[in-house]
């Protein structure tokens, strides 16, 4: 059967992957928002959530650096506090509404210490709504946990399963589908151990979506990088972190997809962005896609940090934010520098 969609996803997946762009994530659910608002001492409720994510979506110039930012369904339903909703509002900026769709990483039965990504059921109808609404892609993350024993066969498989029957409902509704396998950086185990899990979970993810009849050139790639565990007594630098992830986004992702947009996955914002930059500066040629960023906390901690719910801060914030997220625009093309950290942005 013919897919009606698919000159509208063959584009949409590459404008998500614009040139010196990236995809920002803010798409965190009420739990974990909350405890990152806890954190700050800040009230834990649906309208201090929708402010701090107007506050983001609204930030000056932030589309000339972010193709597309990943919603939580609370937030795709809500609107600034004038009444523009929050879909209008990405749309007049020229940036790409997406949505999360998972129902969250639930504990696998079976398995201790493992995890398994739900959130199949009714998935078409859900579709069906938030493209309705606007929404031109999606994002499902997986879990993939690295300790003794673990991860197991089954693990891999249960979740590459399930990122694949997501991305086949996605292509079929319309939305392109950010494919996102993430292998935890909690522990203490070496650059090398993540490699060979990274490397048997994207062959197998690759494999499911081949099975799952998913067009490669139709989603884009989320993935963790190639790292230290971030207990390891030995750490990889930025030179190895970025040439091990090439390296195996080079032995497991096909050339056919538009991009990678990495996660940050707890790295420090000033790595995040040097890995990323490495890559662009030193290995492009190497490259059949494009290489760019999906950050949720190395581009949102500082803003959220300086915001702490104080309305006369959120000018700053949105300063602080959008220079993160110039930063990191400036590593997927290569052009980042230490020293740029250290130019004043409250000026
Ligand atoms: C790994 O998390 C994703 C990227 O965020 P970082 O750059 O901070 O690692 C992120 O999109 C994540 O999936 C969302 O924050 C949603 O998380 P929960 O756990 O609330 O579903």
């Amino acid at each position: 059967m013919t897919n009606q969609y698919v000159s509208e996803l063959t584009n949409t997946a590459k404008m998500m992957m614009s040139e010196g762009k990236g995809i920002l994530a803010m798409d965190e659910s009420n739990g974990t928002c909350n405890r990152r608002f806890e954190k700050l001492g800040i009230a834990t409720t649906e309208e201090n959530r929708r402010a701090y994510r107007e506050l983001i979506l609204t930030a000056p110039n932030l589309s000339d650096y972010i193709s597309g930012a990943i919603l939580y369904d609370e937030t795709i339903r809500q609107s600034t506090k004038d009444g523009v909703s929050f879909i209008k509002v990405m749309q007049e900026a020229g940036m790409i509404p997406g949505i999360k769709v998972d129902t969250g990483a639930k504990d696998y039965a079976g398995h201790p210490g493992e995890k398994v990504t739900e959130g199949l059921d009714g998935l078409r109808d859900r579709i069906a709504e938030y493209y309705k609404m606007g929404a031109r892609f999606a994002k499902w993350r997986a879990v993939i946990t690295i300790g003794n024993l673990i991860p197991s066969d089954g693990c891999i498989e249960a979740n590459a399963h399930g990122l694949a029957r997501y991305a086949a409902l996605c292509q079929e509704g319309g939305l392109v589908p950010i494919v996102e396998p993430e292998v935890l950086i909690n522990g203490d185990h070496s650059i090398e151990r993540c490699y060979e899990v990274t490397q048997s979970t994207l062959h197998e993810v690759f494999r499911q979506l081949y099975v799952q009849g998913v067009a490669y050139d139709q989603m884009n790639l989320k993935p963790s990088m190639v790292i230290s565990g971030d207990n390891c007594s030995s750490q990889a630098d930025v030179e190895q972190v970025a040439t091990e992830t090439i390296r195996c986004l080079l032995n497991t992702v096909p050339p056919a997809v538009p991009g990678i947009a990495f996660l940050s996955g707890g790295q420090s914002k000033e790595r995040s962005s040097a890995h990323l930059n490495y890559m662009n500066a030193n290995l492009r040629s190497k490259l059949p896609w494009r290489v760019t960023f999906s950050y949720a906390r190395a581009i949102q901690q500082p803003a959220l940090d300086h915001w702490s719910c104080k309305a006369e801060k959120v000018a700053e914030a949105q300063k602080i934010l959008v220079q993160r997220a110039k930063l990191n625009s400036a590593a997927s093309v290569g052009n980042y520098s230490e020293e740029m950290e250290k130019q004043p942005v409250l000026v």
